[in-house]
């Protein structure tokens, strides 16, 4: 009687998730993957189906025996026909162990541990990493790390899927450890390898910190780094294009009111323009935009006499103002070293001397003549 109830369940759930399923399935990719609101544990109907197909096959390893630490993951089911496909194979493995069971298999005690896992924690005295199953509260090892183990930290460990392979140990006071460098010694972080039974301490991370005092790891995969800033003229800050932005072929110097305004483009390996004449007193504004879309071509802007020091990655338009208080001819050159000629990528401010001082002004040090 039981084994009949317990089979009249389960092709009861198997009837009515893929009836579920099927008209779902029939409103398209579009509709399925739609957000449907934060307020629902999964907020997409395909997120619900993957949460659905994932809680049996959770389960069916939990009877034989394992204790999976995950469950799989939505981002690899990507469609509702990529669930199809993995879930088909799945139900007919799911009725096999339920056909082949007995009535003398009922009784049987499922051990399985939780998808949660291990905690980790430092000891600062001791300077060891220890590891503790939260759900059964006991120690389960320990691993001596260098002296002197502080702050901690494991891969995704601050987020709601800590990712469980990696734990690092930040130790201050590396004495004897490394090349003494000078009164700031290196600080050790220890890479600890935490995916299998045991504890293991895989490399040493010389750092130069005064106190290691936390950090995050994230998987590489997450980094969705930006290569170059486009559109071209793109203000980091805003995101958006800059309204001083510099088209190439319009670049200009135009006194107006408030000062000298210099729009300005850096390509390798030029400034244009690479002539800029202004008067003694002038404000100047300078609106350089590095018109390079490569990867990496961040170029770099500077007048070392007047204390301005920029570094534009590619796509990037950046201002500044300064005052031409003293006179001269001063270079501005190229921070990065950009290309063969970067040498070459350089121009020169000419601040001309106000003329009521050319005559009676007092001598700089510094100056000549
Ligand atoms: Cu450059």
């Amino acid at each position: 009687m039981e084994m009949e109830l317990i089979r009249g369940l389960w092709d009861y759930h198997w009837w009515a998730n893929r009836r579920l399923f099927d008209v779902a399935a029939a409103l398209g990719d579009e509709a399925t993957q739609r957000e449907v609101g934060k307020q629902f544990s999964f907020s997409t109907l395909k997120g619900m189906f993957a949460h659905i197909y994932g809680a049996d096959w959770v389960w069916l390893e939990r009877w034989k025996g394992n204790s999976p630490t995950a469950l799989p993951g939505e981002a690899e089911l990507k469609t509702m026909a990529d669930l199809r496909a993995r879930w088909d194979p799945f139900e007919t493995e799911q009725r096999r162990f339920l056909e082949a069971i007995t009535p003398a298999d009922l009784p049987r005690v499922v051990a399985y541990k939780d998808t949660r896992g291990n905690a980790y924690t430092s000891m600062f005295v001791e300077s060891k990493i220890a590891k503790w199953s939260p759900s059964e509260m006991k120690l389960i090892e320990k691993l001596p790390v260098h002296y002197n183990i502080g702050h901690i930290a494991s891969a995704h460990g601050d987020t709601v899927k800590p990712h469980g392979h990696w734990v690092v140990a930040m130790n201050k006071w590396a004495i004897d450890r490394f090349a003494d460098v000078g009164p700031l010694l290196p600080q050790n972080f220890q890479l600890v390898d935490v995916s299998g039974p045991n504890m293991q301490l895989v490399y040493d991370l010389p750092i130069p910190l005064g106190e290691p005092h936390y950090t995050q790891i994230v998987a590489a995969d997450r980094i969705k780094a930006i290569d170059h800033y486009a559109p071209v003229g793109f203000n980091p800050v805003t995101r958006e294009k800059d309204a001083n932005a510099t088209e190439g072929g319009t670049e200009r110097i135009e006194r107006r009111d408030d000062g000298v305004h210099v729009h300005m483009t850096q390509v390798r390996s030029h400034f244009t323009p690479d002539i800029i004449r202004v008067k003694e007193g002038d404000t100047v504004h300078l609106h350089i935009t590095n018109l390079e879309q490569a990867k990496d071509a961040t170029h770099g802007f500077g007048i070392s006499s007047y204390n301005i020091a920029l570094s534009l990655e590619p796509g990037e338009h950046n201002d500044v103002s300064f005052e031409a208080d003293h006179a001269g001819v001063f270079p501005f050159y190229c921070l990065e070293f950009c290309s063969a000629l970067h040498l070459e990528m350089a121009g020169y401010l000419i601040v001309e001397p106000a003329a009521a001082k050319t005559a009676d002004a007092p001598k700089r040090s510094g100056d000549r003549g």
